[in-house]
């Protein structure tokens, strides 16, 4: 039996090599690979007295040549194949242990230079991955240092590996380089910056969990990662107590985390099935705490609650008051960690860069029956042009401050969304709903539920997209609501702006919508 050894991840190669040599393998092996083994005191065929060949152009040319791939193609049991490798003086190579060159480790360094990754596009590796795998009946194919303890179970055993196993190590082989080679292509395609989304879509991602089911329990489920180098993803958090994250907690929760890295003072965004109920934002963050939870006391319980700034004992003590299923933040106080770990049943995450957003050119993806829909990340807040006052009365600076906080909880807030904020507090949302009015109404029910009627005195609202009739201003002339944000540009703005004008509202367009579904 042969065995062809070519890895770059040396990670248990030698202990394995030498069994392989104590079951009776010949081994070959190229350039590194083959001096580690040779210094380990594993007999090793150097891979040019095989090829003929000299290792070339800086390693570039190693196991690029048909005494190798013939070795690797000819199929046993085909009397002709066996005939033209024996004239050929090619020998079979029955075991190809190959892990390849770092690209995804290249490309995730800082400051890497286009050079560096290129070089470390493996060319003969995956070849020869590809030619193994394709000949899975007779050759067994070893890409995962995970996997050589299995393969040699079977050697010491069985003298052979089985035809199950040889057909799941070329099944993973293909999974394995053709994730290799998409990560290759993202990273081309991010260098051309081009602006296209591209006539395929390749993406990687790397499972990051198991769950235990998905939206509901009959469903199979389970957390991707994606493969790039922002940091302030959730996928990148670190959870430090508690039971393991559910599909809808990680769902959830990235609503919220969007929401919370809209704001530079301290925040705290609780939500309830990925829709913010309770927003606060104050000098400290055990204020900005108590003004998400005043905003929504009933929502928030066993809600998700994510905040921008370190959790002291204060705040600790007061998220604790109440069962709160998630806390997200980008560090704990030592005094906090413990007093928070006192709940079972809370999972604590802890994610550093909490306030890193997703570059512009983001993709957001969304599944549908047979497809996928993909766009850039609604990673903007206000048009270009900025805000435009189209009323009489303008709003004054804390009206503007009021209408700017409740504008960034409804672009978090599913469509069609409607929410109501002052003194940097959210008073109501309305998420979700299939008409604005109703919307409205929500959003202004919920203030007067939890805040009384006369939190809405003076308060400012915002839509996510423009109101088609003027029926929404109603609502909020009811309310006492004294500012409007909203994109501008129904064929009825005229109407609005004139029933805002009637109740002397001050209205701004943005300019841009931000529908979320
Ligand atoms: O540069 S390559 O694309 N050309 C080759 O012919 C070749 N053959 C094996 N890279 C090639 N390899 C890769 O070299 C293997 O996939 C492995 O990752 C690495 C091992 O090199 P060394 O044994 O010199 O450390």
């Amino acid at each position: 039996m042969r065995a062809l050894i070519s890895v770059s991840d040396k990670s248990g190669i030698v202990e394995f090599s030498k069994k392989l040599v104590d079951l009776g393998v010949e081994i070959v092996s190229t350039g590194g690979t083959a001096k580690k083994l040779i210094e380990s005191g594993v007999p090793v065929i150097g891979i040019s007295e095989v090829t003929g060949f000299p290792e070339c152009l800086d390693g570039r040319v190693k196991t690029l040549h048909p005494n190798i791939h013939a070795g690797l193609l000819a199929i046993r049991g085909n009397e002709e194949h066996m005939k033209q490798i024996k004239e050929l003086d090619v020998t079979p190579i029955d075991l190809v242990v190959v892990n390849l060159y770092p690209f995804k480790a290249t490309i995730m360094k800082d400051n890497v230079t286009r050079e560096d990754a290129i070089e470390n596009i493996d060319i003969g590796g995956p070849t020869m991955l590809r030619s193994a795998a394709k000949n899975y009946g007779d050759v067994a194919v070893v890409v995962d240092p995970a996997d050589y303890e299995g393969v040699l179970k079977e050697l010491e055993e069985n003298k052979e590996v089985s035809a199950d196993t040889k057909f799941y190590l070329s099944s993973k082989v293909f999974e394995h380089t053709a994730a290799y080679d998409t990560l290759i292509a993202n990273y081309m395609r991010k260098e051309r910056k081009v602006e296209e989304l591209p006539e395929t879509l390749t993406m990687t991602f790397e499972k990051v969990q198991d769950m235990r089911y998905g939206e509901n329990p009959h469903q199979k489920a389970a957390f991707y990662k994606e493969v790039n180098k922002q940091k302030g993803y959730l996928a990148n958090a670190e959870q430090l107590h508690g039971k393991e994250l559910s599909f809808n907690n990680i769902n959830d929760t990235n609503g919220a985390l969007e929401l919370v890295k809209e704001f530079d003072e301290p925040t705290v965004v609780a939500c309830k099935h990925a829709n913010p109920c309770g927003v606060g934002s104050a000098d400290k963050l055990i204020d900005a705490y108590k003004k998400a939870y005043a905003a929504d006391p009933v929502s928030i319980y066993g809600g998700i609650v994510v905040v921008n700034r370190e959790i002291d004992a204060e705040t600790a003590a007061e998220i604790n008051k109440i069962f709160i299923e998630i806390v997200v933040a980008p560090s704990y106080t030592e005094e906090a960690i413990e007093i928070l770990k006192s709940k079972k049943n809370i999972r604590i995450l802890k994610l550093e860069n909490i306030n890193e957003k997703q570059p512009d050119d983001a993709y957001d993806l969304k599944k549908v029956g047979g497809g996928l829909l993909v766009q850039t990340i609604d990673s903007k807040l206000l048009s270009e042009e900025g805000i435009k006052v189209v009323t009489e009365r303008k709003p004054s600076d804390k009206e503007m401050e009021d209408l700017l906080f409740a504008w960034k909880i409804v672009k978090y807030a599913k469509s069609n969304g409607i929410s109501i904020a002052k003194d940097k507090q959210s008073l109501g949302v309305g998420p979700g709903q299939v008409s604005r009015i109703w919307a409205a109404k929500q959003a202004a029910d919920h203030a007067v539920e939890h805040l009384g009627k006369e939190s809405l005195e003076g308060s400012a609202l915002a839509s996510d997209a423009f109101f088609p009739f003027a029926d929404s201003i109603e609502v909020a002339v009811e309310s006492g609501i004294k500012a409007i944000i909203q994109p501008g540009g129904s064929i009825r703005d005229e109407e609005v702006i004139k029933a805002c004008n009637d109740a002397g509202i001050a209205m701004v367009f943005t300019g841009m919508r931000h529908f979320k579904h």
